[in-house]
């Protein structure tokens, strides 16, 4: 590494350990872009290890993801909490308004000092989540948000990048997107901890709850079987292991209705 080169990473780590937005911008496009010295940038910000609360939203387009995530910030807004937001979006910039749903949300949002938003373009990463997305959370938090909300596109492929980069996983619904099986086979229940089922307001909303909740419940009971058919089985291990993986024999994700635009369901949900 040359002098040069040093001592501008050594400035932006200053700025970014004083908190300053514009470096925390910077940051993620050197991360983004694997700029000379990114990889020291990294190490040098990420020794705290993870402490935000980093929740992922997925599902079909249009299924309602932008609307929940702004009114899940709003909410942790009016308790003071500081937000990094991430949107992995193939198609279009997140800043362009439209896609928070409520322009009126959206804009209180991006003008709140307390939230910073970065888009992301997919790049054509197989898991939903662009390659570098992981990095940038790991940016946010180490800059020292309370809380990382990161919505990713979810057409229908496992997604099980975001299961890594997130603790947990928000899979939106719609009664549109299709019935429960449909979910069941795109590998949903596999990285959903939380199934929302959004535009309660449309026809086929229940209906799609009461699927995915019997298709939940089956399933755990398969897993449960399963397992206690294989010899090693504990069932104390299973419900005491902190492993996600552990868990989620035991665990049958919650699953939960909301109308976004209007805020219904919405303190549940938090
Ligand atoms: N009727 C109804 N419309 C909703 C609801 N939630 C969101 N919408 C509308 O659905 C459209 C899509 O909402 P978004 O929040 O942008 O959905 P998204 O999943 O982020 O969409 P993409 O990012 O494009 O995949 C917008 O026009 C919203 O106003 C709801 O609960 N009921
Ligand atoms: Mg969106």
């Amino acid at each position: 590494m040359t002098g040069l080169l040093e001592s501008a990473l050594a400035d932006l780590l200053g700025r970014f350990h004083a908190g300053q937005p514009a470096a925390l911008g910077q940051a993620i496009s050197l991360v983004e872009d694997e700029r000379p010295g990114f990889q020291d940038f990294l190490h040098e910000v990420l020794g705290g290890g993870p402490s935000a609360a980093r929740v992922g939203f997925t599902g079909p387009p249009g299924a309602g993801k932008s609307s929940l995530l702004s009114m899940i910030a709003m909410n942790c807004r009016a308790q003071d909490e500081e937000l990094g937001v991430v949107a992995v979006d193939p198609t279009s910039p997140y800043s362009g308004g439209a896609l928070l749903g409520d322009r009126i949300r959206m804009s209180d949002l991006a003008t709140d000092p307390g939230v910073f938003i970065r888009s992301m373009a997919t790049r054509g990463s197989l898991g939903g989540l662009a390659t570098t997305t992981k990095e940038v959370l790991d940016l946010m938090d180490a800059f020292g948000f309370d809380r990382v909300l990161v919505e990713t596109v979810g057409v229908g492929q496992t997604e099980l990048e975001i299961t890594a980069a997130t603790d947990t996983v928000i899979v939106v619904l719609v009664p549109e997107s299709g019935d429960a099986i449909q979910a069941m086979k795109a590998g949903l229940m596999e990285i959903a901890d939380i199934f929302v089922v959004n535009k309660a307001d449309r026809p086929g909303a229940d209906r799609l709850v009461k699927d995915l909740r019997q298709g939940l419940h089956l399933r755990a009971a398969t897993a449960l079987e399963s397992s206690s058919a294989h010899h090693d089985f504990d069932p104390d291990q299973i419900i005491n292991k902190s492993g996600k993986e552990a868990n989620k024999l035991a665990w049958s994700p919650p699953v939960l209705s909301t109308v976004a635009q209007s805020g219904e369901g919405g303190e549940d949900l938090m």
